[in-house]
């Protein structure tokens, strides 16, 4: 039986907006546990973590803000994911602002090296988050994961990342609002770069398959990390930093459906959803119809490729 491990992560301090502390447990009233074990997995929920008292040094670039606070997020969900992993689990860590990715894919990324695979990464959003420390002008350390975990230079308050992911390995997919700063590091690095130029081309099957294809050929584990801003607006309205023109009810269902058939996922984010800008629920409850999805809930159980 398949073991999901579910780790509340409820951090604010990426960005400004309160509410996204309130997500873990939005996730627990929406019935994310019960729509896991009903599709036949073992799910132990490690409620919500706390963040330990670290001391950080001071940021070079002022704008930056609760570099502390994040840090601490880092150093505990980068152990916690890993235990999870290192127990034959998949971890999903319910956020809580984006920031916690710095540590969740660390975490990966620690159990990867241990493991001897390579770790791949899939990020669902509407933005790059490819900010460093030092070139985020709103100051919210929510926009740098993708940088801190290719490697990038600027995060010396922070741990090393465990093995840094070259990046033929990072996948971004949705893309639809990039800071001049991450465009210009952007062009440096080989990153499969899916903006929504590329999903409505090609839509959203080809793209992904290309890279689920490589994740298959080199044996590797997959991190997804899938930010609420991923969906459009009209149909994910609770997160502080909408963007429209983002993926349709069907196109991440079929994302996530696809995901399940490749058997690939090893690990999983679900962030920035701030309740309190929901609308009845309809934005906890479609991300947690989406992780049905992964998981394996279909209308029917069999090949779904028609003849
Ligand atoms: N790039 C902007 C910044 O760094 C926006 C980041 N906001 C997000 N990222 N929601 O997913 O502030
Ligand atoms: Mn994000
Ligand atoms: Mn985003
Ligand atoms: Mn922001």
């Amino acid at each position: 039986m398949p073991k999901t491990i579910l780790i509340g992560a409820p951090i604010d301090a990426g960005q400004r907006r309160p509410g996204c502390l309130m997500g873990p447990a939005a996730y627990r009233v929406a019935g994310l546990a019960q729509a896991i074990a009903g599709l036949g997995h073992a799910v132990t929920d490690w409620g919500d973590l706390a963040c330990p008292e670290v001391a950080a040094p001071p940021c070079p670039n002022p704008a930056v803000h609760s570099l502390a606070e994040v840090l601490g997020w880092t150093q505990v969900l980068s152990g916690r994911v890993a235990a999870a992993l290192d127990e034959g689990a998949m971890p999903v860590v319910l956020g809580g602002d984006h920031s916690l990715a710095l540590g969740s894919v660390a975490g990966a990324a620690t159990h990867a090296a241990r493991a001897g695979r390579p770790l791949f990464l899939l990020w669902l959003d509407a933005h790059s988050d490819f900010h460093t420390p030092l070139t985020t002008t709103s100051g919210n350390l929510h926009g740098t994961p993708v940088a801190y975990i290719a490697g990038r230079a600027g995060f010396d308050a922070f741990p090393p990342f465990p093995a840094p992911l070259p990046a033929d390995r990072i996948c971004l997919y949705g893309i639809r609002s990039v800071d001049p700063a991450e465009h210009a590091a952007l062009l440096d690095h080989d990153i499969a770069i899916n903006d929504m130029r590329v999903l409505d081309e090609h839509g959203v099957v080809a793209p992904l398959r290309a890279f689920l294809e490589q994740v298959a050929a080199a044996g590797g584990m997959l991190h997804v990390s899938l930010d609420v801003d991923f969906l459009d607006p009209a149909i994910a309205p609770a997160v502080g930093t909408t963007v429209p023109g983002g993926t349709t009810f069907r196109e991440a269902h079929l994302v996530m459906e696809l995901l399940h058939e490749s058997g690939l996922v090893t690990s999983l984010d679900l962030v920035e959803l701030n309740p309190f800008l929901d609308d009845r629920g309809m934005t906890a409850r479609l991300m947690v119809d989406l992780v049905g999805s992964l998981m394996g809930r279909k209308v029917f159980d069999r090949p779904t490729r028609a003849k």
